[in-house]
């Protein structure tokens, strides 16, 4: 049978995606949690094909990296275009001030630095318009969980009145991610219900004024995917875009769960496309409008160019504080900044159902780690050593090495491979050593144990390049999606 919208735009740990039109291209933006730098920007010019064009958050000026727990950190933006500049508000909730504004004038930045919006806790806030150019920032805030809004001034970080209630929702738990349209002389108010989880939906309310009484949509939810066989759960967290020729679209975030019951996600929330149809005045989500399909997402990197591909991304410190280059311009990475948990991993995100990964890396007198990591419980990884390698795996408590071997002195390649399932998980986790015939597979295992339903939290895989100790010379990386 073939599903419509199986496959993202976006793959990888992209949730919340909130995206804007300036002529003919498309901007869209994400969450990023943990990982500096923050808010993946995207460009588009059909809305199905999507490059990475940098990073929201870029300087400690605008993002302090810290020692954040998985899951905090950035949470969900909105990217607009207004006047001139392009807008993005989001919310840091591992700091006191919680949304922020930033404004570029070309979205692959520099993006300005922050301007805090005092007075309005909570999270995912809007930023929108009205017809005579008032600003207003509507978000959810909880006990009682509801969504808020309030006049504000983007520029100075001050709201103009108190936050009113603009909507409860339909009743359903979590009302959150608001978005505003106007269309046809009313204002729609976009929201998301049912957690994100498998419950996850997407409902809409309009007035005739920004500032409401908002009127449900008699057939609310408009869009989920709960309760179906369907490949793409965990549907919700949509925003609408009007196309230059007057058709709407829609992107949010769904997931892929595989394997035995309870279905198991591995690479997070990511990022999907559907067409939006105005019927009777209310958006209706068409998922069979565009054709969406699996990519190819496989890259290398010898990391030699100037300035590092905005894909590489690092919990909880920025990649240029343990990172710099040897006499040959090849990459090092540097020990020392770790402070017990995980520091200085230089990261990627895992795209694909089933992929590959392999590093080569010379640890001289030091130690390198590869990992395939959710959070800094739930990882695996291989531990080199000048002459020994071991495969470890941490499932909350329980970490242990699983196996090790000797190796000659040198450069050595390791290996990473999520592949199809032997044991009624969502995917095979295989790691190994060498390369061509000298390939040696040290040990794999269920790859439920590295996701989310395991885990917990918002993120997803990654993988991950670390030195454990001295500085470790990094010749080049491969991802394969298969
Ligand atoms: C996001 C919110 C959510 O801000 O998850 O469950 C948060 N809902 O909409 C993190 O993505």
């Amino acid at each position: 049978m073939t599903v419509p919208n199986a496959w993202p735009v976006i793959p990888g740990f992209h949730p919340d995606p909130s995206i804007c039109r300036a002529g003919d291209d498309y901007y869209l933006a994400t969450s990023s949690f943990e990982y500096f730098p923050g808010v993946p920007v995207f460009h588009s010019h059909d809305l199905v094909h999507w490059t990475q064009i940098g990073n929201a958050l870029t300087r400690a000026s605008q993002l302090a990296p810290g020692a954040e727990a998985g899951s905090r950190g950035i949470y969900a933006p909105t990217l607009r275009h207004h006047d001139g500049p392009f807008w993005l508000i989001t919310t840091n909730v591992s700091h006191d001030r919680g949304h922020l504004i930033v404004t570029a004038d070309d979205p692959h930045g520099p993006w300005s630095d922050p301007v805090f919006l005092d007075g309005a806790a909570g999270i995912d806030p809007d930023i929108a318009w009205d017809e005579a150019g008032q600003c207003y920032v509507t978000w959810h805030s909880g006990n009682p969980a509801r969504i808020v809004q309030a006049a504000a001034d983007p520029e100075k970080g001050v709201l103009l009145e108190a936050p009113r209630t603009v909507w409860a929702g339909t009743g359903l738990a979590w009302p959150e991610a608001p978005h505003l349209y106007r269309r046809d002389g009313w204002w729609y108010l976009m929201i998301a219900e049912g957690g994100t989880e498998r419950g996850h939906c997407v409902a809409v309310a309009r007035s005739r004024s920004i500032t409401g009484p908002f009127e449900s949509a008699p057939h609310n939810p408009v869009f989920s995917h709960r309760s179906t066989g369907h490949p793409v759960q965990n549907t919700g967290h949509a925003d609408l875009v009007e196309r230059p020729d007057g058709e709407w679209a829609a992107v949010y975030l769904g997931t892929r769960p595989r394997g035995t019951t309870p279905g198991f996600h591995v690479n997070g929330r990511e990022t999907f496309l559907a067409g939006v149809d105005w019927v009777d005045g209310w958006p209706a989500f068409d998922e069979s409008h565009f054709e969406t399909t699996p990519g190819d997402h496989s890259f290398a990197d010898d990391f030699r160019s100037a300035a590092p591909h905005p894909r590489w991304v690092s919990p909880n410190a920025a990649p240029a504080e343990f990172t710099g280059r040897d006499h040959a311009g090849a990459l090092r990475l540097l020990a020392g900044t770790a402070d017990g948990g995980q520091s200085g991993i230089l990261a990627v995100r895992a795209y694909d159902p089933a992929w590959s990964f392999s590093a080569t890396v010379s640890v001289g007198d030091g130690a390198f780690r590869l990992l395939l990591r959710v959070d800094e419980r739930h990882w695996c990884a291989l531990d080199v050593e000048p002459d020994r390698i071991g495969a470890r795996l941490a499932i909350g408590p329980l970490e242990n090495e699983i196996v090790s071997a000797t190796i000659e002195p040198g450069p050595v390649t390791l290996h990473l491979a999520s592949r199809s399932p032997t044991f009624d998980g969502p995917d095979d986790i295989e790691l190994g050593v060498g390369s061509g015939a000298g390939y040696r597979r040290l040990t794999a295992f269920d790859g439920r144990y590295l996701s989310t339903e395991v885990a917990g939290g918002f993120t997803g895989r990654v993988i991950g390049l670390q030195a454990l100790s001295g500085a470790v010379t990094v010749h080049e990386v491969r991802y394969a999606s298969r």
